[in-house]
């Protein structure tokens, strides 16, 4: 035998004999490692860095908020992508800023999806990772594949298409048409006799307007921003619907129905590894808690809803204690952008609010490019491995994708979820290094580095008037020391160029750096 066919044979021994029995003991010892730990990701809409207790706010006791805080780690710089929802959104599924494709900006009720159905998202990390996925709550990335769609039908493509087995929705945000849920793409109670339809564009059907019925407008009067469009439930929306009398959802139901529903998800997967997105529509206008909440908070009804929100999280966690899965299950909270008070529905927050902060010591809040658009609470709690305390790491919401591929071994296909990166270590709290930068987004762009924060000259106003908001919109260009002056009061852009040049030129290499075409 020669020498190079000796070589052979050892080869052929090794792939033979000696590897299954490697890989039977390393697959051995993974088991054994544990079970892969289930995440739930609980995302508020339009909640303030300022509005839970445990962040400072003084208006409402978010007890359980504060609970899970106190088992977990709090985050003091975590940000969204931007100070809107579909936006926000977009990032965190896809780990791409929004504001590279066009189309990502707030979507109307009526829709088409606007991520790719080829593309990584975080649900398809854990469907990778071979987790059930769910989704429960609002959903706001639209719908199938144009504005005219039939609702009385299944609506392919949706959030079944992007990486979840299980999905119950409502589309977009509850001040919109269509005001009904959809359970895996279809709409609840379809009744054949009373088709649904939909229009952004002029009103069908008879339903009455807020616009030609005022005085039908029983609980918030004189609406702005649009919202006086067909009327459900006493309450004037933006679109015009007809048809699904029996499929209309109950307002004072919303949180309690999507309560229900994801806790039924946990319950169905909870011997199965399972990632739930559960999407809360609280405090988002129109505020319409439960009688069991309305009233209880000195704040009026968004101070309600808030008291309502926090309650689900406390459920949710006592749901996990019921079945013993709560040491082995990460549950993120967080919100899609800063708090606004006043948001097109005249429901007396702006006069109860007192001296509650929603955003905080932060300056601006939902719409705007200051900190309060996009800085959020963000609380990550896993019992079984996260030490509590508190983080000041620079983390993004935006940064989930890559790092749960990282925890799971999930390879990300070069290109995708470009903006993502890996800060595993940070969410465990294990080191305070985060990103180095992120880019903020309202209509134009910001970027924090370190602790400087630079926000170019634009052309947005300063103030929006309509919902009582800084905007970051300044003829001049504008720099923050974040760690001296949180509340971006003291411009430092004349006295410091070289800082504002610096800063310009990564944000404008970000801006440009190439991502995958579409
Ligand atoms: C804005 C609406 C606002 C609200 C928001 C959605 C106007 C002037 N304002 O465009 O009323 O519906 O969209 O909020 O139309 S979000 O949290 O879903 O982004
Ligand atoms: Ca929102």
């Amino acid at each position: 035998m020669s020498f190079n066919t000796m070589g052979t044979h050892l080869q052929e021994i090794f792939r033979i004999a000696v590897l299954p029995a490697l890989l039977l003991i390393v697959s051995a010892a993974q088991s054994q490692s544990g079970k892969k730990p289930n995440v739930i990701l609980i995302y508020a809409d339009d909640l303030g860095y300022g509005d839970p207790s445990c962040y400072g706010g003084t208006g409402v006791e978010t007890v359980y908020l504060d609970r899970l805080a106190q088992r977990g780690l709090r985050f003091t710089n975590a940000h969204t992508t931007s100070s809107t929802c579909t936006p926000s959104r977009y990032g965190l599924m896809t780990g791409e800023y929004p504001w590279r494709r066009q189309g990502t900006g707030i979507l109307p009720g009526d829709a088409a999806l606007i991520i790719p159905t080829d593309r990584m998202t975080l649900a398809r990390v854990f469907q990778q990772a071979g987790y059930q996925t769910g989704l429960v709550g609002k959903w706001h990335l639209g719908l199938g594949n144009s504005i005219d769609k039939n609702w009385n039908e299944p609506i392919k493509p949706g959030p079944n298409e992007v990486g979840y087995h299980y999905s119950f929705i409502f589309p977009a945000t509850a001040d919109r048409v269509p005001t009904v849920f959809l359970e895996n793409g279809s709409v609840l109670n379809i009744d054949s006799g009373d088709p649904i339809e939909v229009n952004y564009k002029k009103k069908i059907g008879s339903d009455p307007t807020g616009k030609e019925h005022p005085e039908l407008l029983k609980l918030f009067p004189d609406p702005q921003q649009g919202h006086d469009q067909t009327i459900v439930n006493g309450i004037g929306r933006m679109g015009y619907m007809t048809g699904g009398k029996l499929a209309r959802w109950t307002d004072e139901e919303l949180g309690f129905t999507f309560l229900e529903k994801a806790k039924a998800f946990v319950r169905d997967h909870y011997r199965q590894p399972f990632f739930l997105t559960y999407n809360l529509t609280e405090p988002h206008a129109p505020r319409m808690p439960g009688t069991m909440f309305k009233g209880k908070s000195k704040l009026g009804l968004r101070g309600d809803a808030i008291l309502q929100l926090d309650w689900a999280v406390g459920e949710i966690m006592m749901e996990l204690e019921r079945l013993d899965i709560d040491k082995n299950t990460i549950i993120i909270f967080s919100s899609d952008n800063g708090p606004v008070l006043n948001d097109g529905y005249n429901d007396k927050d702006v006069e109860l609010n007192g001296s509650h902060k929603p955003a905080g010591p932060l300056r601006g809040g939902k719409y705007s490019l200051l900190e309060g658009g996009t800085r959020v609470p963000f609380i990550i709690s896993w019992p079984a491995k996260i030490k509590p305390g508190v983080s000041d790491a620079l983390v993004g919401q935006i940064d989930l994708l890559a790092s749960f591929a990282r925890l799971l071994r999930v390879v990300v296909p070069a290109g995708e979820a470009a903006d993502s990166r890996d800060l595993w270590q940070a969410f465990l709290g294990k080191t305070k290094a985060g990103r180095d930068c992120i880019v903020e987004h309202s209509r134009q762009l910001a970027i924090v580095c370190g602790d400087w924060k630079f926000i170019p000259a634009n052309n947005i106003p300063p103030y929006f008037k309509e919902t009582y908001t800084e905007s970051g919109g300044s003829k001049t260009d504008q720099l923050y020391n974040l760690k001296n002056d949180i509340g971006e009061k003291y411009n430092l852009a004349e006295s410091h160029p070289d800082k504002v040049k610096e800063l310009r030129a990564l944000l404008d290499r970000e801006r440009e750096r190439q991502v995958l075409p579409r």
